[in-house]
């Protein structure tokens, strides 16, 4: 699961980046693109460590990727979002981070804090970028359709789809809401269109405000936050046990990097579910509505192949009863289809003959 942090200059992306998985770009070279990977934090794996001691105790992961900013009023700056696209279309969710703080000593984009404006300038870049992407292709399509050959079928139905989606985009549509169900969405999805994905706001706001609840998502995007940027990046780095202190002092419970990840995960509709054992608990990522099969060739695809049922248990049933026996004498592990859609925080065991 890849999230992009993108946003216009110096609204504090790598200040984010810092802040969420602890990592410091490298000073003294170009702007380049720079990965890092953050774990969920999931305080149910606590209790699952307690009961099976296993060797190895692997969380769930998010991986986030600091994108150059780019200038969009001049054609330099366009080329470099040109340059960018193909990772921001390759991630699953895009982070858009605005700058919300007034500091004389940073210059700020157009010589104004106008976090709703930066918003919007950003947004109609999107709409752009997917309207001339659907263009390019449809203008093939026709091309291609305009020759006598075969029949075609294939290539009529996905310039149907795309004409819809550009004349959704000529309105101001995303084309999350121009594209209906997961056929459709399938038919396009190599194109990895921008107004498709899930957003997420990051206000990056000014210390005295760091510990202000979490804004309402802004029109597009179904997650947002605000926090402090400089400071919980300087907080990132310190020493674990050091955090605490520095957090209270800001009136916050949990670091950015915590609510950053969280508000991350849920965007992305994903829910947890377990396996457990002696030399392993760990937690897996899924999207909601998944079918048991599919989660478990998450696992290894032999498990997708051979499956013959899933033992599932829920967590809260595990905690009430204590431990796996007695959930089962309990009756609360239950046999599992290949259909049954898995529920966050169940604990499953998959029964596979390969
Ligand atoms: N006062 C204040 N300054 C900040 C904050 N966050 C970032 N800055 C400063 O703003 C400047 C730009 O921050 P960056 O994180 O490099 O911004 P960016 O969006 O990655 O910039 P580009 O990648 O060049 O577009 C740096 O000098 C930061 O120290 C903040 O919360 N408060
Ligand atoms: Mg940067």
């Amino acid at each position: 699961m890849r999230s992009a942090i993108i946003g216009l200059p110096s609204s504090g992306k790598s200040t984010v980046f810092t802040a969420a998985t602890g990592l410091v770009p490298q000073p003294g070279h170009a702007p380049r693109e720079q990965v890092g990977v953050v774990r969920v934090p999931e305080p149910r794996l606590k209790f699952l460590a307690e009961l099976y001691q296993p060797k190895k105790v692997t969380e769930a992961t998010i991986e986030f990727v600091d994108v150059p900013g780019f200038s969009l009023d001049d054609p330099h700056g366009q080329d470099e979002f040109r340059r960018h696209l193909p990772t921001i279309r390759q991630s699953e969710l895009l982070v858009a981070v605005v700058r919300d703080f007034e500091d004389q000593t940073v210059p700020a984009y157009r010589d104004r804090v106008d976090a709703k404006a930066d918003l919007s300038e950003l947004w109609e870049e999107f709409l752009f970028a997917d309207f001339d992407t659907v263009n390019t292709r449809v203008e093939k399509l026709e091309k291609a359709l305009g020759k006598p050959s075969k029949t075609h079928d294939e290539e009529k139905k996905e310039l149907a789809l795309l004409l819809r989606c550009r004349e959704g985009l000529e309105n101001g549509q995303p084309l999350s809401a121009v594209l209906g169900g997961p056929d459709e969405a399938r038919m396009v999805g190599s194109f990895g269109f921008l107004t498709e994905k899930p957003l997420v706001v990051v206000y990056n706001v000014a210390e005295d405000r760091a510990a202000e609840p979490a804004p309402p998502p802004p029109e597009h995007a179904v997650g947002a936050i605000s926090l402090c940027a400089q400071t919980e990046a300087e907080i990132a780095q310190l020493e674990p046990d050091d955090r605490p202190a520095f957090l209270a002092d800001l009136g916050l419970q949990a670091p950015a990097c915590d609510r950053v990840v969280q508000t991350c995960f849920s965007a992305l509709g994903l829910i947890l579910f377990f396996t457990v054992g002696p030399n392993e608990v760990r937690a897996w990522p899924l999207a909601g509505g998944t079918p048991a099969v599919e989660a478990a060739g998450k696992i290894h695809t032999d498990l997708a192949r051979g499956f013959i049922r899933a033992e599932t248990v829920a967590y809260a049933d595990l905690v009430e009863t204590g431990d796996m026996r007695s959930a089962k004498s309990a009756g609360k592990v239950r046999q599992e289809g290949k259909t049954y859609v898995v529920q966050d925080g169940d604990v499953i065991t998959i029964k596979f003959n390969v």
